[in-house]
């Protein structure tokens, strides 16, 4: 039988206490997207309109991005978080003084999809608080990704799905309403190596820089390109739903800086999407950059600063990398490439 995800928490945490808060913050945010699942399921026609008004990053806030909030921030209230930081609220929220961990939130990604009944979710990531950060609170979303406690999301889809880490391991659970609980689907996930898949919002490529189009068209190019075979394009426009199927069947996704006003780091934020995002990938043996530097080792400025994201399959995230890094020497590998410009007008 597979077990709890209480009981896998408790295998987590061991007598560590701070670990043991970690825990407790997921077990209630679980909770809210439970209640959270259930109003979705019972649908309303209110739900993916606009509620009249926007949030830090100038996005339309549709009426569940509002219920949403709402909910984990009655989960963060109720959790050992000093500072709760949300995608709907400007600022970072104090909460009990005295605790030891803060939390940065998504309430609801893919708020564009819901109208349409495309897999939403929640992105979570939990971070220490020290006394530099009681000193001075705006220093505590300025942490890097690699100081998380734990990150993870929830997969409001044909399931409610639970991706998590806590640094030991990638794990996914399932709510089940028959047990009343999230049980154990799937331990230690493990990215395969070898992408077939890529996933990128190609309507803006004419906007993009020239190696990400260059990486792109070699992808396009398939068997008769420098790659020497066939890639697959699969594009939902939900992170959560993007970055699960890269976990189960490996891939690479990339949202770039590009020339659009406001998109010079592209669009999803460091602190709440990519940080997250980028824990789960990589502690499932995985990749995550801005294109070159490893996300979870960049400082973010504030709570809702923008970085550009390509993660997945380790070699080619890689890749993607020297395309940025160093075009002409991948313009001298291949024969192919030799006879072909790599940066075609
Ligand atoms: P919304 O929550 O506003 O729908 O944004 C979703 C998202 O942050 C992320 O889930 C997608 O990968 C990305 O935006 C898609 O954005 P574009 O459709 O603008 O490319």
């Amino acid at each position: 039988m597979a077990s709890s995800l209480d009981a896998h928490l408790g295998s987590q945490c061991g007598s560590d206490p701070v670990k043991r808060q970690v825990a407790d913050t997921i077990r209630n945010l679980c909770g809210a997207a439970v209640k959270l699942r259930n109003k979705i399921i019972a649908g309303g026609e209110g739900h993916g309109q606009a509620h009249g008004a926007t949030n830090a990053g100038g996005d339309v806030q549709k009426e569940l991005d509002v219920v949403a909030d709402r909910l984990f921030m009655e989960a963060a209230e109720a959790s050992p978080l000093a500072f709760f930081g949300s995608e709907e609220q400007d600022e970072a929220v104090p909460l009990k003084p005295d605790a030891s961990l803060a939390m940065a939130i998504d309430p609801l990604d893919g708020s564009s999809n819901i109208e349409t009944n495309v897999s939403i979710g929640t992105i979570f990531s939990i971070l220490p608080v020290d006394e530099e950060h009681r000193a001075d609170p705006s220093k505590v979303f300025r942490q890097k990704g690699s100081r998380q406690l734990g990150a993870g999301f929830f997969i409001y889809g044909p399931q409610l799905l639970l991706v998590m880490s806590m640094g030991n391991g990638t794990h996914v659970f399932i709510f089940s309403p028959a047990f009343g609980g999230f049980v154990e689907m799937k331990t230690s996930i493990a990215i395969v190596d070898k992408a077939k898949e890529f996933a990128i919002n190609a309507s803006n490529y004419r906007q993009w820089d020239q190696p990400i189009r260059s990486y792109i068209d070699d992808l396009l190019a398939g068997s008769e390109g420098p790659r020497e075979r066939d890639f697959n394009m699969r594009w939902v426009g939900s992170l959560v739903a993007d970055c699960y199927r890269i976990l189960l069947r490996g891939g690479i996704f990339l949202y770039p800086g590009d020339g659009r006003k406001g998109y010079a780091k592209g669009r999803l934020r460091l602190v709440y999407e990519a940080n997250p995002i980028a824990f789960c990938v990589e502690h499932a043996g995985g990749r995550a950059t801005d294109g070159t530097t490893p996300i979870l080792d960049l400082e973010p400025e504030g709570l809702h600063d923008r970085t550009p994201l390509v993660f997945g399959s380790k070699r080619e995230v890689e890749r993607v990398g020297r395309y940025i890094a160093d075009p002409s020497a991948l313009a001298e590998r291949s024969p192919l490439f030799g006879k072909r410009s790599l940066f075609r007008a």
